[in-house]
């Protein structure tokens, strides 16, 4: 096991220098806490997801929603490798909007990009099987241009791949149980208490930070549980916040897996930087009865109690936390002969780039055959005071970070991501292998708002 600081790798330094700036959150409910509500699971082969309007009442007030088979979020969809999956997407909202399985590996045609829309009033059925190790997945819009916008409202949902090795891990499995998710996202609670997404000009550059955090869409919720081990899957469900995430007494915790899967080696941590889109796997032993609070810190903006664990004074199950997984990362050298490079830019009123373009969907940015290997350079470039953070998230597959800024990765990024944190100036590559499949699929920063204003690209495999 790897003992790490708070800083995942040596440019997150200037990470550091803007968190703490901000106080407590000084929105506080009149109310009693209400319990983490835990999203059910949606399970089997013929699977059914209805999007739809809904409403969420939080202790400050009631906001107007969208969901999955329900007000706010959605199931989680739970499958295995190997398994086939018909899926049935119904949209009962009064717009178009598509929904695209974040970090799974699915043909072109059912990835739920910009191109696959649902229009209002209609069915989408995708059909595809699951071919790729455990993981802890989500799924969400990618509507062009509306993707921040519905995200917001609540449309979001987790999908776990298990696979015969996670199920024969000695680690917490029962989802609700021992096994939770905690889905953390940030929203801006007006004087009604309603939150609504109307960003304006300064959101767009820095992103709609919000003035409260939900855990699985509730405000400060509680979990009480047994004395025990316990595996919480941890995302970041936010729009553009850039999350640290630790406990009250800054306990250490045992991250067992990123993005794609399990890590190579489990790392001891008692911090975690996770921006937009990305997901942690990590186990934590409550020993004594307690009472714990999740603390979340938006960067660049205020510390938040996310929620506390009542820790009973009853005895549950002890796990010991594993040391190495079944995953080798694939680090191709410089002898790849395909190399491209990614220039992320902020273009002030003009909007955002990739490589000096934005979005377009009639235009490829690049063609590429299948079976091939590939190492792709993502820089964020700034543009003078504009140091703004961008991310990176690739579509169609998982990939290995070869380099930070010329250095190792910190052992955090040494396992299975879809989506990486670009800090202003840093310089990061990545290995990614395209197979199987070949159609149109998409590469863009997962900060919802710049996603949206145009720091978005395509690349057709065929
Ligand atoms: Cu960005």
């Amino acid at each position: 096991m790897k003992k790490i600081a708070a800083i995942i790798y040596i440019s997150l330094a200037s990470v550091v220098i803007l968190w703490g700036a901000g106080t407590q959150a000084e929105t506080k409910p009149e109310t009693g806490q209400s319990a983490l509500p835990v999203p059910p699971l949606l399970e089997g082969e013929n699977l059914k997801l209805v999007m739809e309007e809904g409403s969420l009442t939080l202790p400050m007030g009631t906001s107007r929603t969208m969901g999955f088979n329900g007000d706010y979020l959605g199931p989680t969809i739970r499958v295995s490798n190997g398994d086939k999956v018909n899926m049935e997407v119904q949209n009962t909202l009064k717009e178009d909007s598509t929904v695209h399985w974040h970090g799974l590996h699915v043909p072109a045609e059912f990835d739920g990009g910009p191109h696959q829309i649902v229009k209002a009033g209609s069915t989408w059925n995708p059909k595809f099987r699951i071919d790729q190790k455990a993981a802890t997945l989500w799924y969400h819009p990618h509507l062009l241009g509306k993707t921040a916008e519905q995200v917001y409202n609540g449309m979001a949902g987790l999908f776990y791949i298990e696979d015969d090795y996670s199920k024969n891990l000695p680690i917490p499995k029962e989802y609700g149980i021992d096994d939770f998710p905690l889905v953390l996202q940030d929203r801006r609670l007006d004087k009604k208490g309603q939150f609504t997404y109307s960003p304006g000009m300064h959101d767009v550059m820095n992103g709609y930070i919000g003035n409260i955090i939900l855990v699985n869409g509730a405000y400060e919720p509680y979990l009480d549980l047994k004395k025990g081990t316990y595996r919480f899957r941890v995302i970041n469900g936010s729009n553009s916040s850039i999350f640290r995430v630790k406990f009250s007494d800054e306990r250490d915790f045992t991250v067992i897996a990123s993005d794609g899967g399990f890590l190579p080696e489990s790392v001891e941590t008692s911090t975690l930087i996770i921006s937009p889109g990305e997901r942690y796997e990590i186990l934590v032993d409550f020993k004594t009865t307690e009472k714990i609070s999740l603390i979340t810190e938006i960067y660049g903006g205020d510390s938040y109690k996310s929620m506390d664990f009542n820790i009973q004074n009853t005895d549950g199950i002890y796990y010991s936390h594993p040391k190495s997984f079944n995953y080798t990362p694939t680090i191709y050298d410089e002898s790849v002969n395909i190399k491209r490079n990614f220039r992320m830019e902020t273009r002030g009123m003009r909007g955002f780039s990739i490589n000096g373009k934005s979005m377009d969907m009639n235009r490829i940015d690049f063609t590429m055959d299948k079976n091939s290997t590939e190492i792709w350079t993502i820089e964020n470039v700034g543009m003078g005071m504009m140091n703004i953070p961008h991310s990176f998230h690739v579509h169609d597959v998982q990939f290995s970070v070869i380099s930070v800024n010329g250095r190792k990765p910190g052992p955090l990024y040494s396992g299975p991501k879809d989506t990486v944190l670009v800090m202003p100036g840093d310089k990061i590559k990545i290995a990614l292998r395209f197979e199987d499949y070949t159609g149109i699929y998409m590469y863009h920063c997962h900060f919802l708002e710049h996603e949206d204003s145009g720091m978005m690209g395509q690349f057709l495999i065929e």
